[in-house]
Formats: structure tokens, sequence, C-alpha cells
């Protein structure tokens, strides 16, 4: 590692970079090679690569019995599962949700027909703010999807307690949350039903994949049919449907993960640490909290760039990129402002002041199993430099 002790240790000043490689956000964790290789081998003797495997259903029961819900569909990807999901819950015509979200919470409704409506964030809580819900209620409004954002919860009594007021359906995008709890609960046991995401980039992977999980019987059976084409046995398709399976491979890759899933979770815990301590005396610059009366995966070290720092939100991101730490601004600029969405709603940051001023703010820096030791300090020693040359 280089030294850094001026701005002209600085790779945006002509130095060379921190690091030779890149320092990925979402890099992923890999858990035990030995249990996947096994697996795998079993799979290929048994020749079954998908359609309701073995290593499927150990998988859904595994997720089921940690999250403590009844029933776990595992799906090909979290957006899959999503889509599913909102067809199963029966939403049409409007559906409320954030903005500050990734673009998958959107297209998952916007795919099928169906219109996302956006209200604003608690800009303490970056969540949905319950009151903003409240304004974006239409006659067309079906339901509401909160999204537990950085795997800290939504609002979810008080969006219980909307949603059933105004005889709306309440369902969870928890592709972040996998892993934390809410009052003691495991997320994923909230609304009518919680969606997961096991992308390879998100702290527990299944290379790609993602579930529905929930309690409701009935909602369970209609997207196990949902997502197999709609066939119930062979030559007889009961129900519309799609392709959405999560194929035995991915299977074993979640249940080879799951064996280190808490050896993932204490890293994340201790780079959290480290990153606050580190960069607790730089000004203008805080990492958002996780509260630690409850379970939490710590997968995203998320920062706030405030108005007493001296260098802009951009700036110290292309600082960090310089140095092949590949920092990210999610999920800047809220998705009012991508497409389809900004052409239909050229105004919508009218009513989104919350979710334009967070997105502008936030950096997200790597972390992970794969965080090279004394990269916490390399990046706290880069952006004191950076700050302190600006002051
Ligand atoms: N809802 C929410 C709230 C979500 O955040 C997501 C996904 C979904 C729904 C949908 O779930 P999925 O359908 O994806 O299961 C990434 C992920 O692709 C996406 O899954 C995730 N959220 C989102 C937050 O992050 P991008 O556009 O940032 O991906 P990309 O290609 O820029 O990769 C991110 C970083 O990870 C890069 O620095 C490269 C690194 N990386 C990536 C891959 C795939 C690796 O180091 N290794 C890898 O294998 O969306």
């Amino acid at each position: 590692m280089k030294l850094i002790r001026s701005h002209r240790d600085l790779a945006i000043n002509g130095a060379q970079p921190a690091y030779s490689s890149p320092l990925h956000v979402g890099k992923p964790n890999v858990g035990s090679r030995e249990t996947f290789t096994r697996l795998a081998g079993e799979m290929f003797e048994r020749a079954w690569f998908s359609n309701n495997g073995p290593l499927l259903h150990e998988f859904e029961r595994r997720i089921a019995d940690y999250l403590g819900v009844k029933h776990c569909v595992a799906m090909r990807n979290g957006t899959i599962a999503l889509e599913i999901a909102i067809r199963a819950v029966g939403l049409t015509g409007e559906v409320i949700v954030p903005s500050y979200t990734f673009i998958a919470t959107a297209h998952a409704l916007y795919w099928q027909g169906i219109t996302p409506v956006f209200a604003d964030i608690d800009p303490h809580t970056q969540n949905l703010d319950p009151a903003a819900v409240v304004r974006m209620i239409t006659p067309r409004t079906t339901g509401i999807i909160g999204v537990h954002l950085w795997g800290r919860p939504a609002p979810v009594e008080p969006l219980r307690e909307i949603a059933d007021e105004h005889g709306l359906r309440l369902m969870f995008d928890a592709a972040h949350a996998f892993g934390c709890s809410h009052r003691g609960r495991m997320i994923g046991g909230f609304g009518a039903c919680e969606v997961l995401s096991f992308h390879a980039t998100k702290f527990f992977n299944t290379f790609e994949g993602g579930a529905v999980v929930t309690d409701d019987d009935d909602l369970a059976e209609t997207m196990r049919l949902m997502r197999n084409f709609g066939f119930s046995g062979y030559d007889n398709v009961i129900h519309p449907g799609t392709n959405g399976k999560m194929i035995e491979v991915c299977a074993a890759m979640g249940l080879a993960n799951l064996e280190s899933i808490d050896a993932a979770i204490d890293a994340n815990r201790a780079n959290y640490h480290a990153y606050r301590q580190a960069l607790a005396e730089l000004p203008g610059i805080s990492v958002l909290g996780y509260d630690e009366s409850e379970r939490n995966n710590f997968q995203y070290i998320v920062l706030e760039i405030g108005e007493s720092c001296p260098v802009r939100r951009d700036e110290i991101v292309r600082a960090l990129q310089a140095e092949n730490i590949l920092a990210r601004k999610y999920f800047w600029p809220g998705c009012h402002k991508m497409s389809p969405y900004r052409e239909l709603y050229p105004h919508a940051g009218l009513v989104l002041p919350n979710t334009e001023r967070v997105s502008g703010r936030v950096v997200v820096l790597p972390t992970g199993m794969g965080l090279p030791e004394g990269a916490v300090a390399a990046i706290a020693g880069i952006l004191r430099v950076l700050l302190s040359e600006a002051a």
C-alpha cells in the first residue's frame, strides 16, 4: 500500500492508485467450496438440474427455518420473485413504492402494467415516510411495497395501519434484509409476503437467486404454480405462469453459503465498526448506523456526505474510484429520474425532496469477507487527505 501523506499522493492528482485491482462494493462472499463441490457432484450424478430438485427443497426448508416462516418459494432472481409476488398478491392499478430504492422495485410493477407511484422517504431512516405514503393514495391504489433499505426495517407497523385503513395490500421488498430482524422477529415474516435477493453482490448469494417468503399457505401455493408455468403434475396446467425456478446449482451454492453465513455477518460487522471508528473524525461525513439491539447483516457501509463536508459527494466518489476503490452512489438519482419514470412524471421531484437530497449525498463503500486487510484504514487515510486539502 502506498503512503498517503498529502494531496500529491492521491491518484486523482496523478499518483499510482492505492490498489492495483478493484475493490468492489458487491464482491461476492464465497462459503465452503468443499460443500459446494460435493453438492454439485451429487447433482451431476443424479442428472437432475432444475424443476423441484432435492437441493431446492433442502434450500427452501433451511431458509424458511432460518427466518421462522412457513414457506420459502425460491426463484431465479429477486426481480422475478418480486414480479411473481406482486401478481400473486393481486396488485393492479397503482402501487406505492419509494423512489429511493434499486430500480427493480419499480420495474417489477411497470413490467406488469402496474403504475409505481413514488412516495418520499424519511431522511433519517432513508425508508418510506408513512405520511408521504398516505398523500399518494388515490382511488386506483391497490397496495404498498415497503423496502427495508440497507437491511434497516421499513416502518412496518405504520404501513400496516395505513394499508388496513385504506383496504390496501402490503408486501415488502426485503432484498437487502436477509438475516435482519425487526422488534425481535426476523424480516421475512411481515406483510402478505417478503421478497429476498440472493444476487452475487448480496452478502449471502446463490450466484443469482431470490425467494418469496410468507406464512400464507394459499399464496405460497399460487407462487409455486406461477414460477413453473402453472404446472400441476405432468400435462396439467392449472394457472398462468412463467419460468421463475431456482436451478439446482444455485441451491447448492446457497446451501454452501449458509454454512458460513455467521462468518459473513461477523466480517461485515467488524468492517462496519472499523469504518465508524476510522471515519468518526472526518467533518461532515457520517456512517449510517444499524440498531444493534436487532439482528443485522451489516452488508452496506453507507456514508452520508453532509453540508459541512468540504468536498462534494461526487468528488469523493471520483477520488476513491481513481484509487481503484469502486465506491457507489446507490441509489442515485432515484427511480423517478430514470426511464420510463422521468418521462412519465417529469415533476415528481417536487414531492420527493428528501429522496433527492439523500440520494445526492450517499456513498456506499466496499465491505464483505474479501475486503483486504488495511482497506478501512487506507480509505480513511485517502478521505482525510482529500478533505484536509480542501478545507
Ligand atoms: N430490490 C432491491 C432493493 C435490490 O437492491 C435489488 C438488487 C433487487 C430488488 C433485485 O434483486 P435481483 O434481481 O438482482 O436478485 C447490483 C445488483 O445487480 C443487484 O442485485 C442489487 N440489488 C443492486 C443493489 O446492486 P448494480 O447495477 O450495482 O450491479 P453491478 O454490476 O454494478 O455490480 C455491483 C458491484 O459488484 C460492482 O462493483 C461489481 C461487483 N461485482 C458484481 C458481480 C455481479 C463483483 O465483484 N462480482 C460479481 O459477480 O446492481
